[in-house]
């Protein structure tokens, strides 16, 4: 195959118009023609006969507040970058460029849903109300998990691609059989939904194929969130797939929706619009965020070495944040001080992070080995048992300095 043919990531409309009318379900057909978009990059807004009235109930202090948010988690990125960068983090997996998809999306959940999500959405943790600094005990290799899932209903980072997809289905057949369980009792219970997080190159794992299935099988109240942000490390998105990822879902027999993921306002509409869904007992939907990674996968990662420096620069224009600015600004909803005030809070932030960064303490030994299991194990016991006599067989510093 010559240099001309390799696979690019436009998609060949005419060939979309076969897929069958009756599988796209309630909403406009997804694709590259029929992305959702509120707030184009110009920081214009748009109408939309579905998802149109959800951005029009946001009041000027929600749409300050998304602001804030992406703005402020861009500036905690920076910061975590800049600790990995000093060596006081083993690895940093960034965000910039995906803050609406994250920020949009995150705001759309209820404090009773549950998240799953991957290795980098910071921005969502920061819409769950999480203190962003526990995000980094994982990355300092000081924590096996970092946070309690429960405590904002927001799991553990995942690093082994989809595996947290599978999670996320079968927590939502247990919201299901609980809510089942107490109607029985005479209860009302909690509308709640999960959302399971993944990336392009993650919907080509066979985990995502099966938690699709069963979602589907058992109406789960579930949204998937696969954020195509072009790039697996260097593989990108049109090695993964020939048709919009969007389009999966009707293969599965739910609706599919491709979404400006740059746009926080359709981003949070079509969210909430799947979540209500969700909720009501209608089952799963897909939403595709459309967006870019602006910077490097990990910071172990060069992206100069797989990806030409053009393609930033046509996303560059696109960026979340320069869009919303313009349009709050050119609506009047925010002035200087707004804006001066969220450059404040996001300093706030990368200080309150590196504080905090600095003073994590390593765990004991005996903390590395909890947590294994719900419960003591008597193997997990043994193998700490053998650990601590190996450390003890170590001279000490001090018994080497004593001679
Ligand atoms: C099961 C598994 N296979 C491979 C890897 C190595 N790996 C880590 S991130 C990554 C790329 C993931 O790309 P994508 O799903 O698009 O998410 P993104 O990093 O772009 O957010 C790969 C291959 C892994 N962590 N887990
Ligand atoms: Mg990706």
């Amino acid at each position: 195959m010559g240099v001309g043919q390799l696979p690019t990531t436009e998609f060949n409309d005419e060939e979309l118009d076969e897929y069958p009318e009756s599988h796209l379900g309630p909403v406009p057909r997804p694709g590259s023609e029929d992305m959702i978009q509120l707030l184009d990059a110009e920081g214009r807004r748009h109408d939309h006969p579905v998802f149109g009235a959800y951005a029009e109930a946001l009041d000027p202090e929600r749409l300050r507040g998304f602001y804030r948010d992406m703005a402020v988690v861009r500036r905690f990125d920076q910061e975590a970058t800049a600790l990995q960068r000093q060596g006081q983090l083993a690895l940093w997996v960034p965000l910039t460029g995906q803050e609406a998809a994250q920020i949009g999306s995150g705001h759309a959940t209820l404090p009773e849903d549950f998240i799953f999500p991957t290795y980098r959405e910071h921005g969502v943790a920061l819409t769950r109300g999480m203190d962003l600094a526990q995000l980094l005990s994982l990355f300092r290799g000081v924590s096996h998990g970092g946070w309690d899932p429960r405590e904002k209903n927001f799991n553990v980072y995942t690093l082994v691609l989809a595996a947290q997809v599978l999670h996320a289905v079968g927590y939502a057949m247990g919201i299901q059989r609980d809510r089942k369980a107490a109607l029985a009792r005479g209860e009302q219970p909690e509308d709640a939904a999960v959302v399971a997080y993944y990336g392009d190159g993650a919907s080509s794992e066979g985990d995502v194929h099966e938690s699709m299935v069963f979602a589907a099988s058992y109406q789960a109240p579930v949204v998937f969130f696969c954020q195509n942000n072009h790039w697996a490390i260097s593989v990108p998105t049109a090695t993964q797939t020939k048709i919009p990822l969007a389009h999966r879902a009707q293969g599965y027999g739910f609706p599919g929706i491709r979404v400006d993921g740059n746009d926080v306002l359709a981003v949070h509409a079509v969210t909430q619009w799947a979540l209500d869904r969700a909720r009501r007992g209608e089952g799963p939907v897909l939403i595709e965020a459309f967006t870019y990674r602006l910077g490097a996968h990990t910071t172990a990662d060069d992206p100069t070495k797989y990806r030409a420096g053009s393609e930033g620069e046509q996303w560059r224009p696109r960026d979340p944040l320069t869009r919303l600015e313009t349009y709050l600004k050119a609506e009047g909803l925010a002035d200087e001080a707004f804006f001066a005030d969220v450059a404040r809070q996001g300093q706030e932030l990368a200080d309150h992070v590196r504080e905090t960064v600095l003073a994590l303490q390593a765990p004991t030994l005996e903390e590395a080995f909890q947590h294994v299991y719900a419960q003591a194990h008597p193997l997990v016991q043994e193998e700490l048992r053998w650990y601590q006599e190996y450390e003890a067989g170590f001279v000490t510093e001090q018994q080497s300095a004593e001679g």
